[in-house]
């Protein structure tokens, strides 16, 4: 056997040391865009993500509706493969067919109906935001919409008419046809809305408008008017049936492709990537690993990009069943360390995404720090509304279900599959439940808004600055005591949100 001494490490074991912060360092101006796939040096990825987050390839996290709500706000979701092929290809054309920054009300709500129906409406639709018009068409007189604030606020009676909780016309602030960019942008802004309804010279609903939009419109916003963006959306495949399962998703119209394993070091993934990189033209991730050779292996079978965890997932018992694994801050430095070295050999980079045990905020910007591209995370969005599972009330606590793939009820055997008999012989996941916590957006923009800032505190404006920059220290465990709120008698009202 070959022994690696050093213990394996994980990002509670390390905090960032400040560098200067100059006075142009400021959460506003820093930015957040990190490479999807590999490119060559000199040249642009062909995807990129506005923020580094992409949402686990779950049953319990992303289907549609999480996919739009995420790829709104600048990131990505893969949906889970553990479905049948059909379902699986129809979520990748829900996504698909929603037009960004177009969203009416084409399923005949006015204020008569109730709120089951605008429930209805974003479970077809993902859409949290609708607009009610006088006849239900998007050619009627705009008189609200109803926003993920104002069904949370009502969710308790369902029957509720939508007239009794929807934000009427008077109240919105709105612009007329051939508002610019700024103007639309500093409305929003100041009035804390997520989208802004344009109206035509009449009143009449041309398009709502969402934040993300203005973001990625900056440079010329006449682009964004009447424009039939589709958002970017991922898919899980295994390497079982992904001969049948990848033209479908191609057809669907999928952007990126991933092979979602619990150990992705094998000859099935090889020739999974192959199959795909000489029939499609479709930028394929491949994983998951956690060393230098599982890295070159994959890099060396054409991965656009690489996925970094064992064993690490919050619902994971794969470490205690089978003993296989190792710390997620040991694995993507050692695999960082990989693609950097394979970047100066060949001068083609390969994003790195790390994937499973972000517990807090500041393990996002740790495991970007460590040189990571993006992260992916199921805990964290399961909590939320766009999850796909049920909320239930536990004790006094509103919870969400969130359950492993390798548990018996996702019983997803190909993730796990090492050759051999076609079944989950035995669980490598657990079925929980997590704190209920509201909206994404409202979520992601306080779990950016502390990426920024801290960031700043690292003289950092870019990804690859903090990359660059980071100063990274070995805490002991002593110390970690020394980090939270010790030796005083904490008030309720202090005690800090858990995620
Ligand atoms: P977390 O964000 O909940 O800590 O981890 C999510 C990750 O755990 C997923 O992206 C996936 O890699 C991994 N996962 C999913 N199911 C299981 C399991 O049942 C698992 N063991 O480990």
């Amino acid at each position: 056997a070959t022994y690696y001494m050093e213990p394996s490490r994980t990002f509670s074991e390390f905090l960032l040391i400040p560098n200067l912060t100059t006075k142009a360092c400021t959460p506003a101006n820093v930015k957040l865009k990190t490479p999807l796939v590999k490119f060559n040096k000199g040249e642009e990825p062909a995807i990129s993500l506005n923020i580094p987050f992409s949402s686990a390839v779950m049953q319990a996290v992303s289907d549609d509706g999480m996919a739009i709500a995420l790829a709104r706000s600048g990131g990505i979701s893969f949906i889970f493969g553990s479905q049948s092929i059909e379902e699986q290809a129809q979520m990748v054309r829900k996504v698909k067919g929603y037009k960004a920054g177009f969203v009416v009300s084409r399923s005949n709500l006015t204020p008569e109906h109730s709120l089951s129906d605008v429930l209805a409406l974003k479970e077809e639709t993902g859409h949290s935001t609708v607009a009610i018009t006088d006849d239900g068409t998007a050619n009627g007189k705009l008189l609200g919409i109803v926003t993920g604030r104002d069904y949370r606020k009502s969710r308790d009676s369902q029957d509720r008419k939508i007239s009794e909780f929807m934000t009427p016309f008077e109240k919105l602030i709105y612009g007329k046809s051939g508002i610019t960019l700024s103007e639309a942008n500093n409305l929003i802004w100041d009035h804390k809305l997520n989208c802004l309804p344009i109206v035509d010279e009449n009143g009449k609903l041309d398009t709502l408008v969402f934040r993300k939009d203005y973001d990625e419109h900056k440079e010329n916003p006449m682009e964004l008017l009447d424009k039939n963006k589709s958002y970017i959306v991922g898919a899980g495949i295994n390497t079982k049936d992904y001969t049948e399962r990848v033209p479908a998703l191609v057809e669907a119209g999928v952007d990126i492709l991933v092979i979602d394993s619990s150990d992705g070091y094998s000859e099935w993934q090889h020739e999974t990537v192959q199959y795909v990189k000489q029939n499609f033209d479709v930028k394929i991730g491949a994983g998951n690993v956690v060393d230098r050779e599982g890295f070159r292996y994959l890099v060396e079978s054409g991965a656009d990009f690489i996925k970094v965890g064992i064993g690490g997932g919050s619902i994971c018992i794969t470490r205690e069943q089978k003993g296989i694994g190792r710390g997620q801050a040991s694995s993507v430095m050692e695999v960082v360390e990989a693609r950097d070295e394979y970047f100066r050999e060949t001068g083609i980079y390969v994003p790195i995404c790390s994937d499973g045990g972000i517990v807090h905020d500041y393990h996002v910007t740790l495991a970007l720090a460590m040189g990571a591209d993006f992260v992916m995370l199921g805990r964290y969005f399961a909590r939320f509304d766009e999850s796909p599972t049920r909320k239930l009330k536990v004790g006094n606590n509103f919870v969400k279900e969130y359950w492993g793939e390798g548990s018996n009820r996702a019983r997803n055997w190909q993730r796990y599959d090492t050759g051999g008999k076609s079944k989950l012989l035995f669980e490598e996941g657990v079925d929980s439940y997590v704190p209920y916590a509201g909206s994404l957006q409202e979520n992601l923009d306080k779990t950016l808004g502390k990426i920024k800032s801290t960031m700043c505190n690292c003289g950092s404006l870019t990804l690859d600055e903090l990359k660059q920059n980071a100063r990274i220290a070995l805490v002991s465990a002593t110390s970690l005591v020394e980090g939270g709120a010790h030796d005083v008698i904490l008030k309720e009202s202090s005690l800090t949100e858990e995620h």
